[in-house]
């Protein structure tokens, strides 16, 4: 059994402008483009989530829920800096980090002997390190695995803990709704819906096989995260081999030139997600086409240098193999392993 610690800054660019500016404390804030251009919000304070403002809404949106909302400009050199800060903290307690983005880490602590073991009382002298650090709070997720510390570290935010133990996942899982499930979204969500399930307690009534031919290798994913079951490893930056990036369509496209759209969008989205890698070395590019019936097909090639064209060529080359409409599509990158990036630079 692992131990895992799931942490997720409280709605962070917020709380970095709120905190940089006190006079904003108790007002709804917004980090975001503003409404003149057509922009969108990266994320709100939780004052302005009681108006029902959230995350990735549009500006003009967001006004009419609440009128006084004051909308801040992004600065992601100032989130990028806070982010280094809450990761050297991570770092005190264990070397097995991994970062999923700016504001959220998966710790794995099973090793730790500080605190007699205790993964809660570590949770909880992280958070405190963060708030006496950076002025900013923290929620932290417990359990023996990455799906379920994940969920529990949103069970009680902003600002707080909580912890599955071991014997609590049969319980916890049974009433869980599906949709809290990584990869089930709007269009699983309302299959499962169509037949009755609604929570993982009524998704274990499914057996392996109905649900390997519903929804492929993903089936077999869904059979385990039901039963609070995951084997994934917490992967720190140093062996990761590749970085991706995926979109899952509110319904699935047969149309090539929405496909081409699509990757030009995942293709920024890339290449932001590589500012901040720390693997540099691109080894190959590949794109991964998911279909409406579950099936899935990746194609690759060598590439040093990250090409949208190359992600075009791949896609037409994957459209090609089924005809079928997409579900989802990804586009990512292969790094050099290690001990070749080395022999690069020697090289160079
Ligand atoms: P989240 O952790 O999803 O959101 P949050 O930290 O703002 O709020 P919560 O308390 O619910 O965790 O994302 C972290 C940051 O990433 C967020 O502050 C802004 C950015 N972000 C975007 O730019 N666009 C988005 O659509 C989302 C979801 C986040
Ligand atoms: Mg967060």
């Amino acid at each position: 059994m692992r131990k895992i610690i799931h942490i997720d800054m409280d709605c962070f660019y917020a709380s970095i402008e709120v905190r940089d500016n006190p006079t904003l404390k108790g007002k709804p804030v917004a980090v975001g483009g503003t409404r003149d251009q057509r922009g969108v919000l990266c994320t709100c304070n939780y004052e302005a989530r009681e108006y029902g403002v959230r995350s990735a809404m549009p500006t003009f949106q967001a006004f009419k829920l609440c009128p006084d909302l004051i909308i801040l400009p992004v600065n992601m050199e100032k989130y990028r800096q806070e982010s280094q800060k809450i990761k050297t903290i991570f770092h005190k307690y264990t070397h097995l980090v991994e970062p999923l983005s700016l504001d959220e880490a998966f710790l794995d602590v099973t090793d730790c002997t500080e605190y007699k073991g205790s993964a809660t009382l570590m949770a909880q002298a992280i958070r405190q390190e963060i708030v006496d650090t950076l002025k900013i709070t923290a929620s932290a997720g417990i359990a023996p695995n990455k799906f379920l510390a994940k969920i529990a570290s949103d069970w009680n935010k902003p600002n707080g803990q909580f912890v599955i133990r071991p014997d609590d996942i049969k319980n916890f899982v049974h009433q869980l709704p599906v949709k809290k499930i990584f990869g089930v979204g709007k269009v699983t969500a309302k299959k499962f819906e169509q037949m009755g399930i609604n929570t993982c307690g009524e998704l274990q009534n499914l057996s392996q096989k109905e649900l390997i031919k519903q929804f492929g290798k993903f089936g077999l994913r869904l059979y385990e995260l039901a039963r609070g079951t995951d084997h994934r490893e917490v992967e720190t930056k140093r062996d990761r081999k590749s970085l991706s990036v995926e979109t899952t369509f509110s319904e699935d496209i047969d149309n090539i030139a929405l496909c081409h759209k699509a990757i030009s969008q995942l293709f920024s989205r890339l290449e932001h997600r590589l500012q901040y890698s720390s693997k540099t070395k691109i080894h190959k590019q590949f794109v991964k086409i998911k279909f409406a019936d579950f099936t899935h097909t990746s194609v690759e090639c060598i590439s040093h240098h990250l090409q949208l064209g190359v992600f075009q060529q791949l896609l037409d080359e994957g459209l090609q193999r089924q005809n079928k409409s997409v579900r989802l599509l990804g586009i990512g990158v292969r790094f050099y392993p290690d001990v070749l990036e080395h022999q690069l630079e020697m090289e160079v």
